[in-house]
């Protein structure tokens, strides 16, 4: 049998296109394709190793629906049928409508899938319920959305990356590439003819490849984008022309900006006056793109930080034209063609209640009068989510029913009632998409899922079914809503032909976002100072501030993206735990001394969320003052049941009700 073309769905920015062979056993090797131009016949590690693994172990995964048969928690489920599943779903769902309204069902979702019809259609269902949301981007990317949004009119409309040989220089903002994007990291960035600049409080393998790193403390990115404007003004790097004819409030920054010499930036950030100067000199040498990554924004002040840092494109002219660009999620030119929004059902609301923050998620669930069910689908929020133990407790509640889909037995899905089971990418045909890279791509089903496991579109049509509702859009079968998006993005040929070739680009044209200047602010213009921001009760304009360093005996505690998880995936594949060892604290060797603690010391980490004992990794690459403990682990594989987001304290970035997880401040004792 020949290679079958899939793509991976998962929350990363590479997306990358996969041949499948089967082999012996029913089991099958994943593989990248060699003909996609991200993967280029190779998967990253973590795919690699996981895909390979645990996704196809059937003991690892969720085969039946279950039932709780023990306290919450205990792991303890009995194997059920769907129809007494589902029927006990649907009973307790309309007794909650019934007492309480549909608002009292919440829902959260999130990045277990990315493709197209498993993330967005069961929305249809909770949308024409009136369910309430839990918003997904508050734990990931909500102020950097909203800042730019403000600014710009989008925060999804990203440069074209093949315009990479169009640049003289090449800005990473507060992303972790050789992690986050590993095929951009390695193909991509290599391509630019010219300088590479990272910024990033830890040296990472990026950081280490480029041209220059700027180490900033966390938290001083705003005051470090208002230095490097007072050097490109000071050398005639501004764009006069574009300034006044395309954005509003120059006016309102000027000021700080003269004030921010190179000797300030360097007091307020750490960095040296002269990198400051030359990382300057080359984002001025001519077009530059810039890529804000999401790490940048997850701070009290992040919504600022992305304002503060758009206006290096804004002042300099750098949009529109090739070379010169953005990008912080870019997914609306992907898209453009696509009605996402009745894929995901959002003509079908009848009403809609506020969505909950993950910031107030522990604590609005606590409540015994609000939420009555719990219905928690593609997400694993016991893992991913702040105040951990608090959020435990919530779960804990006996009059709160909890449902949970997933592939895996999760820390979430032991807190269910019910449990449904979710088939994995292998099992059904879907579409792909990258928020980078400008190709869509076919998911296609290379057997039959797992046990009795089904397709989210398929568990949630069963559901609506079992609910007694009549709405058509609730059933529609997944071959129907394919054709439909084909029909829409109307690339010329149909979703089968998409299949052979496994995927497609958007555009063959390079496409040139904002060439003609039309920004879809209040203005027209890029706002450099907004009306809206002032009615948010924030400055109208960016201001130059710099987070004051941790005070005496705390640290900064930075929980960015692992090499080897993606998210809160693949913690329970073996071989990726063998290789990331255990749960560890990078720490500076000053720090390290400071404590008195060595290589593999036992340092306890706590602050008003938590606490969590962690082994000490003694780290160059990570700065005094500063610690750093990747993402992606579950609690139920750790050895005191606790993650790095049992210290997240569940506080808003300035914007967006968003996730300040990069803010939280620690501290720390021999354990
Ligand atoms: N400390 C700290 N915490 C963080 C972050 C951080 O930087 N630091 N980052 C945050 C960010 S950026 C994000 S996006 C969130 C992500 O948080 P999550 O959404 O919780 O993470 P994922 O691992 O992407 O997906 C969750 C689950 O979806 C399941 N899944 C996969 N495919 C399917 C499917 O087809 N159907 C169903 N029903 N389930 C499926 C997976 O098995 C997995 O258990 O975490 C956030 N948490
Ligand atoms: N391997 C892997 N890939 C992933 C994921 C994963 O978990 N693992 N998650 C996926 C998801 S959901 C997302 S949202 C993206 C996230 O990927 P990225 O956009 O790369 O974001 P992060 O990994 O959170 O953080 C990136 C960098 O920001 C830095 N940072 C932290 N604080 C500051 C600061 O104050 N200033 C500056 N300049 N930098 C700072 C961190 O040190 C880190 O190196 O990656 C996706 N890809
Ligand atoms: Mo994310």
């Amino acid at each position: 049998m020949t290679p079958i073309k899939t793509n991976c769905p998962r929350d990363c920015y590479d997306g990358c296109g996969m041949l499948v062979e089967p082999r012996d056993g029913g089991r099958f090797r994943v593989l990248g394709d060699p003909d996609h131009p991200v993967s280029r016949g190779k998967l990253c590690s973590k795919c690699a190793l996981a895909y390979n693994g645990v996704w196809q172990e059937p003991s690892a995964r969720l085969l039946h629906p279950l039932k709780r048969s023990g306290p919450r928690g205990s792991g303890a489920f009995t194997q059920i049928s769907w129809d007494e599943a589902l029927n006990t779903v649907a009973d307790r769902m309309t007794t909650a409508c019934n007492t309480h309204g549909a608002q009292s069902i919440l829902h959260t979702h999130y990045s277990g899938t990315l493709a197209l019809l498993a993330y967005l259609f069961p929305n249809r269902l909770f949308r024409h319920l009136g369910c309430t949301e839990v918003d997904p981007d508050t734990i990931c990317n909500a102020a950097g959305h909203t800042a730019w949004t403000l600014m710009f009119g989008s925060s999804v409309v990203g440069f074209d990356p093949r315009t990479i040989k169009d640049t003289a220089c090449v800005l990473v903002w507060g992303a972790n590439p050789s992690h986050s994007a590993p095929h951009a990291h390695e193909h991509w960035l290599g391509e630019a003819p010219g300088p590479v600049i990272v910024v990033d409080p830890i040296k990472t393998e990026t950081a280490r490849r480029a041209t220059l790193h700027l180490q900033p403390r966390p938290g001083s990115d705003a005051a470090l984008a208002f230095s490097l404007l007072h050097c490109l003004q000071r050398d005639g790097k501004f764009d006069r022309a574009f300034i006044a004819d395309h954005t509003v409030g120059f006016e309102q920054v000027a000021s700080a900006i003269a004030s921010a010499d190179p000797a300030w930036g360097e007091r307020q950030t750490g960095i040296p006056a002269g990198d400051i100067e030359r990382a300057a000199a080359w984002y001025g040498s001519g077009p530059a793109l810039l890529w804000c990554g999401q790490g940048l924004q997850r701070q009290k002040t992040g919504g600022n930080i992305m304002r503060a840092v758009g206006l290096l494109p804004a002042l300099t002219g750098n949009l529109g034209k090739p070379g010169a660009g953005i990008s912080y999620l870019n997914v609306a030119p992907i898209v453009a063609g696509l009605d996402l929004d009745w894929l995901g059902g959002g003509d079908l609301a009848r009403s809609s209640p506020p969505a909950v923050s993950h910031m107030h998620l522990a604590e609005r669930l606590e409540a015994s009068d609000e939420f009555q069910v719990f219905f928690i689908w593609n997400t694993n929020p016991l893992a991913s989510a702040p105040a951990q133990h608090r959020l435990r407790r919530a779960l804990a509640r006996e009059d709160l029913f909890v449902v949970a889909s997933d592939v895996f037995m999760t820390d979430s899905v032991r807190h269910a009632d019910i449990v449904l089971p979710a088939a994995s990418f292998l099992e059904f045909d879907d579409l792909t998409f990258s928020y980078f890279h400008l190709h869509m791509g076919s998911q296609t089903k290379i057997r039959e899922p797992l046990g009795e496991s089904l397709p989210n579109t398929e568990i949630f049509r069963r559901l609506a079914g079992a609910l007694q509702l009549s709405e058509p859009a609730l059933f529609a079968a997944d071959s129907e809503l394919l054709d439909a998006l084909m029909r829409q993005w109307n690339p010329g040929f149909d979703y089968a032909e998409l299949q052979r070739r496994g995927f497609a680009s958007v555009s063959e044209d390079i496409f040139i976002p904002w060439s003609a200047h039309c920004f879809d602010t209040p203005s027209g213009r890029i706002e450099i100072a907004s009306q809206q921001a002032q009615e948010m009760g924030l400055p109208p304009a960016p201001q130059p501030w710099a987070d004051a360093p941790p005070p005496h005996g705390h640290y900064r505690l930075l929980t960015p993206a692992s090499r080897w998880r993606l998210n809160d995936s693949y913690a329970n594949d073996d071989n990726i735990a063998a290789r990331s060892g255990p749960a560890s604290v990078h720490l500076s060797p000053s720090d390290a001394e400071h404590l008195e603690c060595q290589e593999g010391t036992r340092l306890r980490l706590h602050n008003a969320s938590g606490e969590l004992v962690l082994v000490a990794t003694i780290d160059t690459d990570v700065q005094p003052g500063t610690l750093v403990s990747y993402k992606g682990r579950w609690p139920l594989l750790e050895p005191d049941a606790a993650t790095v987001n049992h210290l997240h304290i569940p506080q808003c970035a300035d914007m967006g009700n968003s996730t300040s997880v990069h803010s939280t401040l620690v501290e720390v004792s021999l354990a």
